[in-house]
């Protein structure tokens, strides 16, 4: 494998510390702690220190669809700010190659499914994402444009909907596998009700943290193309079946209640994951069986300092 000197932003997140595990050779880890990746100057200055030849950019202001809905403004901006001075820096630093991300909620509302990568910009996305959404679209824009005017060799991947370890477990801005675990462990101390959001019918695909971090560095070696790419399972479970799934590893024998005051968001976004099938066609996924025990034995050994 070639030697070069990886960055990594976001290493403290929920796919940078799955990427910590995989022990990369000549590897910075760039936490929120380290720079303010929403100031140009102080980000610009970081990336000439380190001279980056390859860059996985994964910091971002995400959430779930409480936090994208109460703070649409705020994702919208930060976004914008963070990855804008990223690639900029990063060219400024003369990469070689940078991956980014955006996600499946990204996609245009109403379209034809499963979703595929060419029809990324052909329509507004669900209301609930929109500040989100159209902030990571300009991903794919400024790494065309880059790549037109620098020839900045700068590819974007569209995983599903990520957990695992590490993740942002706050019961009203964290994503739903991350909040329903950690208010099902209240549940069962509390000897309450365990409450579900909206209706329990809307579907999603669910990818391990870990899956995602070896699929990053694949795509950093790998991937030929200039096109984004999905990083998709393509396997659908519902929210109901998920919670069946949660209340059974903890053995919840209480009352399970649906929120319908809660918003539901998108009922599915299925993926398309042929394009990465066609690459990598025996990649192994792992199950969400497993990856729900994991994520549950880490949260819960974590309990007093996770976030939450
Ligand atoms: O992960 P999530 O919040 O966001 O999942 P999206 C939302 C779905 O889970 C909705 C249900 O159908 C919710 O009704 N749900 C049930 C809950 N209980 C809860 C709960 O306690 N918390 C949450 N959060 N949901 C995300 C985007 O959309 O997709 C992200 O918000 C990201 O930015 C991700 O792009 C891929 O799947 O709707």
């Amino acid at each position: 494998m070639k030697k070069y000197k990886i960055l990594i932003t976001g290493a403290d997140g929920l796919v940078g510390s799955a990427i910590r595990g995989l022990g990369l050779e000549d590897a910075v880890y760039l936490t929120r702690g380290d720079v303010d990746l929403t100031d140009f100057d102080r980000t610009k200055e970081k990336f000439l220190e380190i001279m980056p030849s390859r860059v996985i950019h994964l910091a971002a202001k995400v959430g779930g669809i409480g936090g994208n809905i109460n703070h649409s403004g705020d994702y919208f901006r930060n976004n914008i700010l963070i990855n804008t001075n990223v690639l900029e820096a990063a060219r400024l630093a003369g990469c070689e190659k940078l991956i980014s991300f955006m996600s499946t909620c990204v996609f245009p509302d109403k379209c034809t499914y499963p979703l595929n990568e060419k029809n990324l910009h052909d329509g507004p996305p669900h209301f609930s994402n929109l500040g989100y959404a159209y902030a990571k679209r300009m991903l794919d824009v400024q790494s065309t444009a880059y790549r037109n005017e620098w020839g900045c060799n700068y590819i974007v991947a569209i995983p599903t909907n990520i957990y695992g370890p590490h993740d942002n477990f706050s019961l009203i801005e964290g994503h739903v596998i991350p909040a329903l675990i950690h208010r099902m462990y209240l549940a069962k101390k509390n000897g309450a009700h365990f409450n579900v959001w909206g209706t329990g019918d809307p579907l999603r695909e669910f990818v391990f943290a870990d899956d995602i971090a070896r699929l990053a560095v694949w795509a950093l070696d790998n991937y030929p193309e200039e096109t984004p790419i999905i990083f998709s399972s393509q396997k659908e479970v519902s929210i109901k079946d998920l919670v069946g799934m949660i209340a059974e590893k903890f053995n919840f024998k209480g009352d399970v209640v649906f929120d319908s005051n809660k918003p539901d968001g998108q009922f599915r976004k299925p993926s398309d994951g042929s394009k990465l099938n066609s690459y990598l066609s025996d990649f192994k996924w792992t199950l969400l069986d497993e990856g729900l025990d994991r994520t549950i034995d880490w949260f819960v050994k974590n309990y007093e300092n996770s976030k939450h």
